[in-house]
């Protein structure tokens, strides 16, 4: 049976062009004008383009003593109602626990997805066990990726000279590290500060949490993978120190990417100061929203390309969970949702303003990604042997954002009452259609884990670190006697 998607205009990261999209076993295998298939799906006045591929999920999460509430069958669910059409969740052995052991978990949860996905491996601990495992989680796993918290204090965070060799490591394997970056200690000493003041309230943590920690901390990760010899991805990037950090190892030649968060380009700081408690509880996320000024310095990094992709981090929790931090900040689950609405928010407010281009659009949404995660052109593409994951995103369609008609097990949605202009049409996930004119036909279990294989890239050409690595050995006449 094959699918044509008539009428519409193709977008993808460097074209824009009118043409018919012919899709066979779930795969595109033409692309061209009047294409006739056993089923035509009507693509008039839309934009066809790869479908969204949102690297930073959290699905079912273990974390601050409960789980994120939407699993994989909401949360692709979610994901596919908002064109996204593939998902990377992260992997999250338990300090001591082995990671293969962890893998079999995830393995089990992600069976439910209704799209692809993929993980990233955490590495929240380190011993030899963890080295060598490391090398079966990208030869025999196909996850090429590696997650380095340098916060959580006394649960996941990892500390100097254990990223400087799970680094080292990844450089072996060919793997890519990914940070969360914010100076851990510093953060821990700040809460304790804070709550002894008595400040216990979620602003509480957005003043725990200011954007010199994280700027300090992607530094401080960027000059480490420089040591190491190994590209590295800034998962939230959030702030205009973290930004520079980036921009500056990308101009003396480094492989460092960031990815601001759509809460973060559309939200700001003034959402903790609200008179309602749970309103600002159910935005506590890490890194905290930030002023207009950063939010500024994050949109002028994806039109100038000195930031890649747009994620959301989506780690959703009910206000119930979030509730259990009522009278100490330190306790509210960190997260907030955004899969199903990454792509309207951001193109209401990045290509309808103007900000970015539809062509920018696809590329920090889906190709960048696609690319830095060695899935590309299988993945973020309207090529001929592609995945037929594509959104036929109709620019006249709209609504109001609303917890009431949302996807995600949650009872609210941070963007509540937002008005976006741009959403799809038709989602097919290979060439399945999972969104009908708002209608939700995805089905559970569809989706496929994405095998990804290791990177030729290394950072070797203009570092600093060669020198060091290399020691000139020095013949010496003679050593001068003890004592002198
Ligand atoms: N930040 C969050 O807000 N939630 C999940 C983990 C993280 O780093
Ligand atoms: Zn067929
Ligand atoms: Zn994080
Ligand atoms: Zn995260």
């Amino acid at each position: 049976m094959t699918t044509v998607i008539k009428g519409g205009t193709i977008v993808t990261a460097d074209l824009t062009y009118k043409a018919d999209v012919k899709i066979d076993g779930g795969k595109i295998i033409e692309i061209g004008p009047n294409l006739v298939g056993d089923t035509t799906l009507d693509a008039t006045g839309c934009y066809v383009m790869p479908g969204g591929i949102d690297p930073h999920v959290h699905l079912e999460m273990p974390f601050m003593g409960t789980y994120s509430a939407d699993d994989f069958e909401s949360g692709t669910r979610a994901a596919l109602a908002g064109g996204t059409t593939m998902v990377v969740d992260f992997c999250l052995p338990e300090p001591g626990q082995s990671l293969l052991d962890a893998l079999k978990r995830w393995d089990n949860k992600a069976t439910r997805a209704n799209c692809d996905y993929s993980f990233h491996m955490s590495v929240t601990w380190w011993g030899e066990q963890v080295f060598n495992e490391m090398k079966a989680v990208v030869a025999h796993h196909g996850i090429n990726t590696f997650k380095h918290f340098m916060a959580y204090k006394g649960a996941l965070m990892v500390n100097d000279d254990e990223m400087f060799a799970s680094f080292s490591r990844c450089a072996e394997l060919g793997a890519l590290p990914l940070v969360h970056a914010e100076n851990g200690d510093v953060v821990a000493a700040m809460q304790t500060k804070l709550m002894d003041e008595g400040n216990n309230g979620p602003e509480a943590h957005a003043y725990s949490r200011p954007a010199s920690v994280e700027g300090e901390a992607t530094n401080r990760a960027i000059i480490i993978a420089d040591m190491a010899g190994v590209p590295l991805y800034v998962v939230h990037t959030s702030c205009e120190q973290a930004h520079e950090a980036i921009r500056r190892a990308r101009q003396n030649g480094m492989r460092v990417y960031g990815e601001p968060l759509i809460q973060h380009l559309t939200l700001d700081e003034s959402e903790y100061f609200n008179k309602d408690w749970d309103h600002s509880a159910r935005r506590v996320m890490s890194p905290p929203f930030r002023s207009k000024q950063h939010q500024d310095s994050l949109w002028a990094g994806l039109a100038s390309g000195s930031l890649q992709v747009v994620a959301t981090d989506h780690c959703a929790f009910t206000t119930d969970q979030k509730r259990t931090g009522l009278g100490d900040f330190r306790k509210i689950p960190n997260g907030t949702g955004g899969l199903e609405d990454r792509l309207p928010m951001l193109w209401m407010h990045g290509v309808a303003t103007g900000r970015i281009t539809m062509n920018e659009f696809v590329a920090v949404t889906s190709t960048n990604i696609a690319k830095i995660l060695n899935i590309y052109p299988r993945k973020g593409a309207i090529l001929v042997g592609a995945d037929a994951d594509i959104v036929v995103l109709d620019p006249n369609r709209s609504k109001t954002i609303s917890a009431k008609s949302q996807q995600s097990a949650i009872d609210y949605n941070v963007f509540e009452g937002k008005e976006v202009t741009g959403l799809p049409r038709y989602t097919l996930t290979r060439g399945v259609v999972a969104i009908e004119d708002g209608a939700i036909r995805t089905q559970e279990g569809h989706g496929q884990f994405v095998k990804r294989e290791p990177y030729p890239a290394v950072n070797k050409a203009l570092s600093t670190w060669k020198e060091l690595t290399s020691p000139r050995k020095v013949e010496r006449s003679g050593i001068p006697a003890s004592g002198v």
